[in-house]
């Protein structure tokens, strides 16, 4: 903003378990500084941050929003730019996209449950970024809590660089600054103690500070001020805050602490994806990165930029340097909730809508014109649930496949992927919650259903020997007849190897000009193999020997030959299945152990390493994908919502006899269905 300096702008991320208080703070926030003339309350539906009717519905928050406001508290105004984040685990897509283009985290933890697998979740999100972070413990107010005791959790879990910037009056009713010196009798000791500690951590962040505190002589409020920030910044110091959001106890020093603890754009380092620093100055180049994008239905296709760099002004041209496009902007729009401004510039730290642009999506960065730079893709988690989808009622079929992309378009954890081996279309995402709300949304916009089932698992097959292959071909019926024989051997392609189609034909045994035939009919075959109809892979096929006739052979007839003598050749090469083995990192809290290795070895899991960090249990294990479609929703029901897990595709491995056997009975019977 014009009037507002750089290092007057603080922004943040809201983060935190789900419940944790994070949306009712804001609401509290944005109350306080007047963008909203009432106090939303989100277990009343009233949330200005919790306004579509999915969130008033689910009584969570489902996006990471952006909330722009000023605040005057501390003398000079500040521009705060803050973004809420769902605390919900299907919707950690949110988290990580917020979190990426943030200044500072400001994690929220409830006294009565502590930290819980979203907090850990979140705060391991923050060490990955090398985020500076804040905390503030909610809840107080709620009966059998106990705010020295969330905070003794607090740091034995993340040490004693979490120091209490607030301590709460024992009725809960206010809050004192730690460092004002005015602290009641009952809480004047662990005030000091926490205001050596803040000293102290600001002391460590530069030598002259350090020689100064320890040669006896009191810091300057200005010294203090930077030191604290810079302790921050090195995430060597986490301030501790606490409120009672309704009852407005403890925001404004909440805030008062944002302005004097966190980081202002131009003191975080950001950096292009060539590893050079981002000038965040207002005068500087202007950059920025998209991290967010919405299909409104009434406003149309917009996305949410963050400004890292220069100046942005409204009407004015910008470069897509991903994309390479030049791209023209309107209005630069901030959004409180459902109240939307407009703005004639933005500069670093500010988070801004830009509408109608013609081809910028998720990711890209813009730019000054004549400028290059671009930031670093964000990398959002993977799906870890699929569904096959198919319309419910037939001829919607286009509809659900352009409402369902546009869905995905704006959750980058929503796949929707068409499986070319199982013929299915696969909807992937997080979690049950989460693409039931996709759903709902493609029933209000589109008006279609559809109906989901557990998706086919796409096995694969391959051989485990050498196999001879023959087959002849030969049709007599009246007129012209058919003719080829094809003699090959399958063995397994050697490591590394790519080539697997092998021409051993001498003293043309096949005439060269049906070799590309002979090649077409193996390349068919190896759509679909001989037990249960899945693609081949890890095969070579070398054909050395064949007849011809002069007149009956052709290049179907050389096609059929192949393709048949290949399923010969691979059935005598000892073939298997295999099906998709996944790595999956599940975190939980430690009474779940028992149940979630059961569990796991239930599934034909296998455990490749367990141990305790950040309070948690971690189990790393591999388990065929197969036995992993709702482990999502299972893990949920075991851990009551207290477990959260990660999944990426590992490997193809061979499927026990035992389950092979059933698998390819049930693709025979298919096949023969589909024949009949
Ligand atoms: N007693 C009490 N209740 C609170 C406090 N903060 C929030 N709540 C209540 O706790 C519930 C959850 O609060 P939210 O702010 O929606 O939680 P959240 O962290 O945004 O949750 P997600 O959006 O799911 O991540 C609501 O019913 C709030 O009214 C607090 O300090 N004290
Ligand atoms: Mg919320």
């Amino acid at each position: 903003m014009k009037d507002i300096p750089i290092t007057d702008v603080r922004n943040f991320v809201l983060l935190g378990h789900t419940g944790s208080g994070k949306t009712q703070l804001l609401d509290a926030i944005l109350f306080k500084l007047g963008v909203n003339d009432r106090l939303g309350v989100t277990a009343e539906g009233s949330s200005m941050a919790d306004y579509t009717d999915e969130e008033k519905d689910k009584k969570i928050s489902l996006w990471a929003k952006p909330f722009a406001a000023t605040y005057k508290g501390a003398g000079k105004p500040v521009r705060l730019i803050m973004l809420d984040t769902p605390g919900y685990a299907d919707f950690f897509g949110q988290v990580v996209g917020a979190s990426a283009i943030a200044d500072a985290a400001l994690i929220a933890v409830d006294a009565h449950s502590g930290v819980q697998v979203g907090t850990t979740r979140v705060w391991r999100r923050c060490e990955q970024l090398g985020m500076p972070c804040g905390i503030v413990i909610t809840g107080i107010d709620r009966e059998n809590t106990d705010f020295s005791k969330a905070l003794e959790s607090i740091q034995a879990l993340w040490g004693a660089k979490c120091v209490p910037v607030v301590l709460p009056a024992a009725d809960g009713k206010s809050v004192c600054d730690v460092l004002a010196g005015n602290a009641p009798a009952d809480l004047a000791d662990a005030a000091e103690k926490s205001k050596t500690a803040l000293i102290e951590a600001a002391a460590e962040t530069s030598d002259a500070l350090m020689e100064k505190y320890l040669g006896g002589e009191t810091l300057s409020a200005e010294e203090l001020s930077a030191g604290m920030r810079a302790a921050m910044l090195q995430r060597k110091l986490i301030p501790v805050f606490v409120t009672v959001s309704k009852a407005d106890v403890g925001v404004k020093e909440l805030l008062d602490g944002v302005v004097r603890f966190f980081p202002s754009p131009a003191e975080r380092t950001w950096k292009d994806n060539k590893d050079n620093a981002i000038e965040s100055r207002a005068d500087a180049p202007f950059c920025a990165q998209v991290w967010r994008t919405v299909n409104d239905p009434f406003i149309g296709h917009l996305v949410f930029l963050r400004v890292f760099g220069g100046t942005l002004k409204s009407d004015s041209e910008v470069y897509n340097s991903t994309k390479q496009v030049k791209e023209r902007i309107g209005a630069l729009q901030t959004f409180n909730g459902r109240k939307v401004e407009a703005l004639a510039e933005a500069s670093a730290g500010d988070i801004i809508a830009l509408a109608k642009l013609k081809g910028t999506g998720l990711n890209d960065t813009l730019c000054a014109a004549h400028q290059t730079l671009e930031f670093a893709p964000i990398k959002f988690p993977n799906p870890v649930m699929s569904y096959a989808v198919a319309a419910k009622n037939q001829g919607d079929e286009d509809k659900v496949g352009t409402g369902l992309h546009r869905i995905a378009e704006e959750d980058p954890t929503i796949k929707l992927v068409r499986n070319v081996e199982t013929h299915e279309q696969i909807l992937s995402g997080m979690g049950d919650i989460q693409l039931d709300v996709a759903l709902k949304r493609l029933k209000a916009r589109s008006n279609v259903e559809v109906a989901l089932s557990t998706p086919k698992v796409p096995y694969k097959e391959t051989i485990t020997a050498r196999g001879e292959g023959h087959y002849k071909h030969k049709k007599q019926s009246g007129g012209r007849g058919q003719y080829a024989e094809v003699y090959l051997r399958v063995e397994p392609l050697k490591a590394g190897e790519t080539e697997w189609f092998v021409d051993d034909i001498v003293g043309g045994a096949i005439p060269s000009n049906f070799i590309p035939a002979v090649k077409k009919g193996l390349d068919e075959a190896l759509l679909t193999g001989v037990l249960a109809h899945c693609p081949v892979v890890n095969t070579c096929v070398a054909v050395y020997d064949g007849t011809y006739h002069d007149v009956d052979s052709s290049e179907i007839a050389f096609k059929i030959a192949s393709r048949r003598a290949f399923s010969d050749g691979m059935m005598k090469a000892k073939p298997v299945l295999l099906e998709p083995i996944m790595k999956i990192t599940v975190m939980f809290p430690d009474q779940f152990m028992g149940d979630i290795t059961g569990d796991l070895n239930h599934k034909r899991g296998r455990i490749l390493g367990m141990g305790a960090e950040d309070g948690m249990q971690v189990i790393t294990a591999e388990a065929p994908q197969a036995e992993l479609f709702k482990y999502s929703s299972e893990l949920r029901s075991i851990t009551g919502g207290r477990g959260s897990f990660e999944m990426e595709f590992l490997r193809y491995d061979i499927v026990p006899s035992n389950i092979a056997q059933k698998v390819i009975a049930e693709a025979q019977k298919h096949k023969k269905q589909e024949e009949d």
